[in-house]
């Protein structure tokens, strides 16, 4: 038996509060097997929302009220809702739910049956079979949608999400604690998308849930300028501090300075007119000693390869490895030359070292050169 604590956010969601709690009344003791919570998060509406909460808060126990002085953003109230309900009311799940019936109160049951099948981040999905968006949507606010969440799966390399930016969901504490919620990237609607981004690559086992999504009825919509900037904004900063991207993107800079490694030094060896064989193989192996150092003290330093035998050891594999790209160059090359022709090789060079040679360096570089610890052998 869980504890599970909806969170609902409101401002000037007086009409919409008044039905939904008496819909809430209805809905939620259907499900038996867990206990069920709601926490309307007000940022001292003018309409008074939170009247309406403190009254049915004396009918209905499971009913709270945060009251915030001021209006922040959604994303703001969100962070004080699953702080709140986290730390408050001990809740092992916080649900994101809107107060404003684009939500139905009888699909919660749904999402919240996910977690006796152990989910972690249950996601309340349009775009999946059995899901949808409201056919009142004119083309416009369609295409928005559908480009908004294109843009945050690509720009997350989240290919098998099909809704990002729902606002329907349902995660366990343990995973939300891993957010720093305190500085949010956004305050306002796009902090979903570096909730959703943290918490999958956190390894937090998800899964979407078909949701029927409404078109509001009562009162207004709250989103006031463009989130698409803001969620731009949002997906680069997630990707930036994604452990596993600075990784990608430290072993980029180095193979880049080893080329400038290469070139400045190939330049220098012309000027001394060093015999070709020698220029070529000197500056290429300066380059190989600058990327296996570079790598080793900055792109992999959580594996760094210490003590002198080992680092001659590697290094040595090092070299194996990177006479291995220049295999897959030259033989790709000339099978180029062959097919394309010649002239072509200006505009071929790229797609192998994209497509070759830095996945090959790079697969190289995780499974053999700086190959994390071993796990622990099974008996
Ligand atoms: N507390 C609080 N709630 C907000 C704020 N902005 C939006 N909301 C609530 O968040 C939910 C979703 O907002 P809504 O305007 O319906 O967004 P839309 O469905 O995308 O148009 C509604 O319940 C709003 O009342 C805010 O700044 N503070
Ligand atoms: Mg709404």
């Amino acid at each position: 038996m869980a504890k599970v604590a909806i969170v609902i956010p409101t401002y000037n969601e007086r009409e919409n509060t008044e039905k939904m709690i008496e819909a809430l009344a209805e809905e939620l003791p259907k499900i038996k097997n867990h206990e069920m919570h709601v926490l309307y998060v007000d940022d001292t509406s003018p309409d008074k929302t939170y009247e309406v909460v403190r009254e049915k808060g004396e009918k209905y126990p499971w009913l709270h009220l945060l009251l915030n002085a001021e209006k922040k953003g959604l994303g703001v109230a969100y962070a004080k809702g699953f702080r709140y309900a986290m730390d408050k009311l001990g809740a092992d799940y916080v649900m994101e739910f809107d107060a404003d019936f684009q939500h139905r109160p009888d699909e919660i049951k749904k999402l919240v049956a996910k977690i006796d099948d152990g989910y972690e981040y249950i996601i309340g999905s349009r775009y999946i079979p059995g899901g949808s968006i409201p056919k009142e949507w004119g083309f416009a606010r369609k295409f928005l949608s559908v480009v908004g969440n294109l843009i945050a799966r690509v720009g997350l390399l989240l290919p098998k999400v099909h809704d990002l930016t729902t606002g329907f969901k349902l995660t366990k504490s343990s995973v939300m604690k891993k957010i720093d919620l305190d500085h949010l990237y956004s305050n306002s609607f796009a902090y979903k998308v570096q909730i959703l981004g943290q918490a999958i690559q956190g390894g937090a086992k998800w899964v979407e849930v078909p949701i029927t999504f409404m078109a509001r009825t009562k009162g207004e919509s709250k989103i006031i300028k463009n989130e698409m900037v803001e969620t731009l904004k949002v997906i680069f900063l997630v990707q930036f501090h994604n452990p596993k991207m600075r990784r990608f993107f430290k072993f980029g800079t180095v193979g880049f300075i080893g080329y400038l490694v290469n070139a400045s030094a190939l330049a220098l060896f012309t000027r001394l007119k060093f015999p070709g064989p020698a220029a070529w193989g000197l500056s290429t192996e300066l380059a190989i000693i600058s990327n296996f150092i570079l790598n080793n003290i900055w792109t992999f330093k959580e594996q760094k390869i210490t003590g002198f035998r080992k680092i001659v050891l590697k290094f040595l594999q090092f070299n194996l490895t990177s006479a291995g790209a220049l295999v897959i160059q030259t033989v790709t090359g000339t099978i180029s030359d062959i097919v394309i022709g010649v002239g072509y090789r200006q505009f071929v060079l790229p797609f192998i070292v994209v497509f070759l040679v830095l996945p090959y360096n790079y697969l190289m570089y995780t499974l053999v050169i700086w190959r994390g610890k071993k796990a622990p052998a099974k008996t």
